[in-house]
């Protein structure tokens, strides 16, 4: 906790006293001096624009008012004033508009490196673990289907695990062609997409997807051909095959970027920058509509703080129109069978049982399946849904956060 020392301080007192709390400086900031000497330095712009009174901020729907008929908000400070009893900053403008920012609420904007990166970190997104194949078997985590519908916690820790390792694995699912929409409602909507809202992964008659076969599906990402990406595969094992294949085989996506990052950065720059045609046209079985679907994306796609965001890989799905100038075409196969090469070496297999619900980060995963035999009784059968990335992270915060902070 802080105590306070000093409570008054402006333009005119700033070099009177060395144990000033708050002050502006002839600069553009205002700066509290905490008693441990932490100084925090808050824009004079960025205090008005955030000005906390009824006048400027509707607190019920938790919004900034319009400024256009106030003019523009570059007014300056007249007066800063720190109420000890408060632990509140009392601020009077230039054309006399007051503003009260309490200081805990200050102190978690402070745009210190640490505050920043704790609200990024904890808030915002937890950071992903990456995995190789050796430590698939420390990250691999299990929770009960019952747990998860019923547990806010158990929820919470699921969906930590889809952020954090990219994977994890639900048991005891009942024997129903519905859990996956169970399962995607309980976080929140599910994603609805041209195969529908569920999809039935088996061997088809009039198959419409190389996943609806029964050959080996190399690793891959579902639905590269979206610009909005499926955020999330949710994929339940009603029947599992008793021939030898129709396991999963997995590979942390982020993580094979990162390998190619560090033992091949030209390659890497590559597969970060050449957008490749990703394709899908068809239909879903016979009574389905068509579709032509197509999106021009890199390998591996970057967020504006330089994160894996996203990765694109399903050979299947990759287009031969190749709509880039011709000298990068040669090297870009190189760069991706390098891509390739590492995924395939840190991949690992697991069959699953019926019961099983097998959910991964879309985004992220590298996922496929070994090729396998139907028989009669025997017909290998999963149900499949989508959720994104908004739905699960918004959950995961109301249940991190539940009296949520503005
Ligand atoms: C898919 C898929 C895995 C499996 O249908 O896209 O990845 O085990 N299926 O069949
Ligand atoms: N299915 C399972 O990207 C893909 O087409 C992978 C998606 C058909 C919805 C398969
Ligand atoms: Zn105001
Ligand atoms: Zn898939």
């Amino acid at each position: 906790m802080l105590s306070c020392r000093q409570l008054i301080s402006s333009r005119l007192f700033q070099l009177r006293k060395k144990s000033i709390l708050a002050r502006v400086r002839a600069s553009d900031y205002v700066e509290v001096l905490e008693e441990q000497g932490d100084l925090l330095k808050y824009p004079q712009v960025w205090l008005r624009d955030n000005c906390q009174c009824a006048e400027c901020f509707h607190a019920a729907t938790k919004a900034r008012r319009s400024h256009w008929e106030r003019g523009p908000l570059n007014v300056e400070v007249s007066q800063v004033t720190y109420n000890p009893e408060k632990k509140q900053l009392d601020i009077i403008w230039q054309d006399e508009h007051k503003s009260t920012f309490d200081l805990g609420w200050l102190r978690e904007r402070d745009f210190g490196e640490s505050t920043r990166k704790r609200y990024l970190e904890q808030v915002y997104k937890p950071s992903a673990q990456l995995w190789g194949k050796s430590e698939f078997k420390t990250v691999r985590r299990e929770f009960q289907y019952q747990d998860v519908i019923q547990e806010d916690a158990v929820l919470k820790d699921w969906l930590e695990a889809l952020a954090i390792q990219g994977f994890a694995i639900l048991k005891g699912a009942p024997n129903d062609i519905n859990v996956t929409k169970h399962l995607a409602k309980r976080i929140g909507y599910i994603k609805r997409t041209t195969y529908g809202d569920v999809f039935e992964v088996k061997s088809k008659p009039n198959a419409g997807n190389y996943a609806y076969l029964m050959t080996p599906l190399p690793l891959h990402t579902d639905m590269p051909y979206y610009e909005y990406k499926a955020g999330i595969n949710i994929l339940h094992t009603l029947v599992q095959s008793e021939s030898k294949g129709g396991a999963n085989t997995l590979a942390d996506g982020f993580n094979v970027a990162s390998q190619l990052q560090k033992l091949h950065p030209k390659d890497f720059e590559i597969l970060k920058t050449v957008p490749v045609n990703w394709v899908d046209i068809g239909h879903d079985g016979n009574d389905s509509k068509p579709f032509h679907s197509l999106w021009r994306a890199p390998v591996i796609c970057l967020d504006v703080d330089g994160r894996f965001t996203r990765i694109n890989q399903n050979t299947t799905k990759r287009d031969s129109r190749f709509s880039v100038p011709l000298e990068q075409v040669v090297s870009w196969y190189k760069a991706y069978n390098k891509f390739l090469e590492i995924a395939q070496a840190e991949a690992v297999e697991f069959k699953t049982q019926a019961g099983d619900v097998f959910v991964f980060n879309n985004l992220r995963m590298l996922h496929g399946r070994t090729a396998y035999e139907d028989a009669p009784g025997n017909k290998r059968h999963l149900v499949g849904a989508y959720v994104d990335w908004d739905i699960i992270y918004s959950k995961l915060r109301t249940l991190k956060f539940p009296n949520a902070i503005a």
